[in-house]
C-alpha cells in the first residue's frame, strides 16, 4: 500500500493550489496613484471645501451671490482620442437663493452635456449651451494639478441679452481615493493608509468595489496614522447602547486586497463592540493579508483582527499573520462572530485571547462555513476554546489547526463547542489544556434537536467525521484524546493518537498509536478519499507520507512537493528532474506526473523557478 500511496500520490496536486493571489507573488495590475496603463480612465473627484464655490452676478435686481459647493463629479478622460466629459456629477450649490434656477452644479452648468477637448495633459476645455432654454454659452476649464483638477469657467449670456444672470465657477477638487470610479469594472484604487482611512469614514461608498494597489503600513508612529478606537471601517456608531446591538453601515461592497498587505493595525479601547479591520461586514474581502495586527478590545465583544462580525459576505484567501487578539467574547484570529457566507482559504497565526467564551484561532463564534482554512494562533480563553474555532454552529470542513489551547471549560484543538455544527475532514495538532470538556479535536459535542415536517423532532448536527487529532490532552474532567463529552451527537471514521495525546481515551472515535496514525489502511479502510486511490472518492481530500507523517489535506501541499518526505527536498528535485524537457504533458498533466508545474505542456525553465522558489520559500515541513 505504501508504493500505491506514495508513489503517485501529488500528481494531481498542482490543480488544487494557486486559487489564492496571497500565496503567489502579486502581479503589477494597477500602476498605483495615476491610474491604469489605458490611456482613457475615469476618476472621481471631491470638491474640497473653501475652495469651491460658484459666483452669481447680474440681473434687473444687481444680484452678487456666491455659493460654495459640496459634492463629486466623475471625469472620463481618453488622451488618445482628445476627448472627455464629466460622467457623473452628484454636486450642490449649498446656500439657496430665490436667484438660483437649480442647486444642481451640473443642472446649472449642464455638464452632462458639455463636449471636453484635451489640449494637454494638464488641460481640458469643456463647451456646450445651458438646458434652460435661454441658451448661454458655457465654457470651463479644467486643470490637473499634482492628484487635484482646478475648474473654472462661467456661463456667458447671447449679445444684447438685458435680464441675464452669469455664473462664475471656481473650484478645486480632488481625485478621490488613489483613482477609480468604485464601479466594479474599475474599483476605487487604496494606495495609501490615507486613502485606506478616508474609506472608513466614507459609508456612501460602503456599497463600492475597491482594490489595495501598494502594501499599507498602519503603524501609529508613522505620521498620518494613530491607535484606533473604533473598527476602520464600518463601525458600529452607538457603542453604548444598552443591548450592544450593531448600529452604523456595513460595508457591503467588495474588498479586494490584490495579494498586498496591511501591517500593524493597532487598536486599543475598552468596552467596544464589533472590532477589526471592518466592524461589521456584509460584503466580500478577498487576497488580503494582514501582518501583525494589535488589538487590545479589553471587554470588548464580536472582535477579530479582520473583521468584527461577519454578517454575511465572503472572506476568501485572507490570512492574519502575527496576530495580537484580545477582548472579552467572540473573539477570533480573523473574524469575531461569523454568520456570513464561506471562509475560504483562510489562516491566522499568533495570539489570541479572551476573557470570556467562544474564543477561536481563527473564528470566535462561526455559524457559518469555514472551508480550506487553518490556524496555529495560541489561544486562550474560559468557556468554548478552540484552536480554529471557540463555538461552532456551522460547518467546517477540509481545516487543521496546530495551535495550543488553553481554558477552562469546553476546550478542543479544533473547536470547543460543537453545538449542532459539523466538522468533517479535519485534524488538529494543537496541544489542549483545560478543566472540564476537553478534547483533543472538541471539547463538547452536541446535537441538537429541531422539529422535522411531521411534527416531531429530529436530532442534527453534532457530526465530527473523517477528522483525527494529535495534540496532547489534560485537564480534570470529561477528557478526551478526541473528543471530551458526546451528547448525541454522531463521531463517524475519526481516529486519535492515543501515545502524542496522553489519552487513551475519548467519548468518540477510534484510538490508534502514532504508527497506525501514520499508516495509509487505517484511514483508507475507513473510507478516507486520498490522492492516488479512487475508490473511496475523486475528490483526494487527503494525502499521507507513510511512516513519516499523519495525513494531510491535499490543498496544502505546496506545488512542486511531488514525493515523500513531506516538504520540497532533494527527493523531490530529483523526481522533477526526470521529467526534464518532456514537451508532451497532457493537459491534465499525468503523463508528465505533475512536473509540467505551470500546464504549459513542456517541463522547462518555467517549471523549475516555480519548485525553486517555494523550495526556498520553506515547503520543508
Ligand atoms: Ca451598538
Ligand atoms: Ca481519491
Ligand atoms: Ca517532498
Ligand atoms: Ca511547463
Amino acid at each position: 500500500m505504501k508504493e500505491v500511496i506514495t508513489s503517485r500520490i501529488l500528481r494531481t496536486i498542482p490543480l488544487l493550489i494557486a486559487v489564492c493571489l496571497v500565496s503567489i507573488p502579486a502581479q503589477a495590475q494597477y500602476g498605483g496613484g495615476s491610474g491604469t496603463t489605458a490611456s482613457a480612465e475615469t476618476n472621481t473627484y471631491v470638491f474640497l471645501p473653501g475652495q469651491s464655490a460658484v459666483v452669481q452676478t447680474g440681473g434687473i435686481a444687481g444680484v452678487h451671490e456666491t455659493y460654495p459647493i459640496e459634492g463629486q463629479f466623475q471625469l472620463f478622460v481618453d488622451f488618445d482620442a482628445g476627448t472627455a466629459l464629466f460622467s457623473q456629477v452628484d454636486a450642490n450649490l449649498v446656500d439657496e437663493s430665490p436667484f438660483l434656477p437649480t442647486e444642481s452644479l451640473g443642472e446649472l452648468f449642464n455638464m452632462a452635456e458639455l463636449l471636453g477637448t484635451v489640449v494637454d495633459d494638464t488641460i481640458i476645455d469643456f463647451v456646450g449651451k445651458t438646458a434652460d432654454g435661454m441658451e448661454s454659452d458655457i465654457l470651463l476649464t479644467l486643470t490637473f494639478r499634482d492628484d487635484s483638477a482646478h475648474l473654472t469657467g462661467r456661463t456667458v449670456p447671447p449679445p444684447n441679452s438685458a435680464d441675464f444672470f452669469i455664473f462664475e465657477l471656481d473650484a478645486v477638487a480632488s481625485k478621490k481615493y488613489g483613482g477609480g470610479t468604485g464601479e466594479p469594472n474599475d474599483p476605487y484604487r487604496i494606495a495609501t493608509a490615507e486613502d485606506l482611512m478616508l474609506l472608513g469614514e466614507s459609508p456612501e461608498d460602503y456599497d463600492k468595489h475597491f482594490i489595495l494597489t501598494a502594501e499599507i503600513d498602519l503603524d501609529p508612529n508613522l505620521p498620518g496614522r494613530k491607535v484606533f478606537d473604533k473598527a476602520v471601517i464600518a463601525p458600529d456608531t452607538d457603542p453604548n447602547d444598552e443591548y450592544s446591538w450593531f448600529q452604523g453601515t456595513p460595508f457591503y461592497g467588495v474588498f479586494d486586497g490584490n495579494g498586498h498587505t496591511i501591517s500593524n493595525f493597532t487598536y486599543d479601547c475598552n468596552g467596544i463592540d464589533y472590532i477589526g479591520l471592518f466592524g461589521c461586514m456584509d460584503g466580500n474581502i478577498k487576497d488580503l493579508g494582514l501582518i501583525d495586527p494589535n488589538i487590545e478590545a479589553g471587554t470588548g465583544n464580536w472582535v477579530g483582527s479582520l473583521v468584527g462580525w461577519l454578517r454575511e459576505g465572503n472572506v476568501t484567501c485572507c490570512y492574519a499573520e502575527g496576530n495580537s487578539v484580545s477582548g472579552t467574547m467572540y473573539v477570533g484570529g480573523l473574524v469575531g462572530w461569523h454568520s456570513g457566507g464561506p471562509i475560504i482559504n483562510c489562516y491566522s497565526t499568533g495570539n489570541v485571547s479572551g476573557k470570556w467564551w467562544s474564543v477561536g484561532g481563527l473564528v470566535g463564534f462561526n455559524y457559518g462555513t469555514i472551508t480550506n482554512c487553518t490556524s496555529s494562533a495560541r489561544v486562550s480563553g474560559n468557556n468554548n476554546v478552540g484552536g480554529l474555532a471557540g463555538d461552532n454552529r456551522g460547518t467546517i470542513t477540509n481545516c487543521y489547526a496546530t495551535s495550543s489551547v488553553a481554558g477552562t471549560e469546553h476546550v478542543g484543538g479544533m473547536v470547543g463547542e460543537n453545538f449542532g455544527g459539523e466538522v468533517t475532514n479535519c485534524y488538529s495538532t494543537s496541544s489542549v489544556t483545560g478543566t472540564i470538556l476537553i478534547g483533543g479535536l472538541v471539547g463538547k459535542n452536541v446535537s441538537i434537536s429541531r422539529l422535522n415536517q411531521g411534527g416531531g423532532y429530529i436530532l442534527v448536527g453534532g457530526t465530527i467525521t473523517n477528522s483525527y487529532s494529535t495534540g496532547s490532552v489534560s485537564g480534570n474532567e470529561n477528557i478526551g484524546g478526541l473528543v471530551g463529552d458526546n451528547l448525541k451527537g454522531e463521531i463517524a471514521n475519526s481516529f486519535w493518537d492515543i501515545e502524542t495525546s496522553g489519552q487513551a481515551i475519548s467519548d468518540g472515535g477510534t484510538g490508534k498509536t502514532t504508527a497506525e496514525m501514520q499508516t495509509a489502511s487505517t484511514f483508507l479502510e475507513a473510507g478516507w478519499d486520498f490522492v492516488g486511490e479512487s475508490i473511496n472518492g475523486t475528490e483526494d481530500i487527503w494525502s499521507i507520507c507513510e511512516g513519516t507523517n499523519y495525513p494531510r489535506l491535499a490543498w496544502q501541499i505546496l506545488v512542486g512537493d511531488f514525493v515523500c518526505p513531506d516538504g520540497i527536498t532533494i527527493e523531490d528535485f530529483v523526481f522533477f528532474i526526470e521529467y526534464w524537457r518532456d514537451d508532451n504533458c497532457d493537459p491534465s498533466n499525468d503523463y508528465c506526473q505533475g512536473a509540467d508545474l505551470d500546464f504549459s505542456g513542456t517541463v522547462d525553465e518555467a517549471d523549475l523557478e516555480i519548485l525553486v522558489e517555494n523550495w526556498l520559500a520553506g515547503g520543508n515541513d
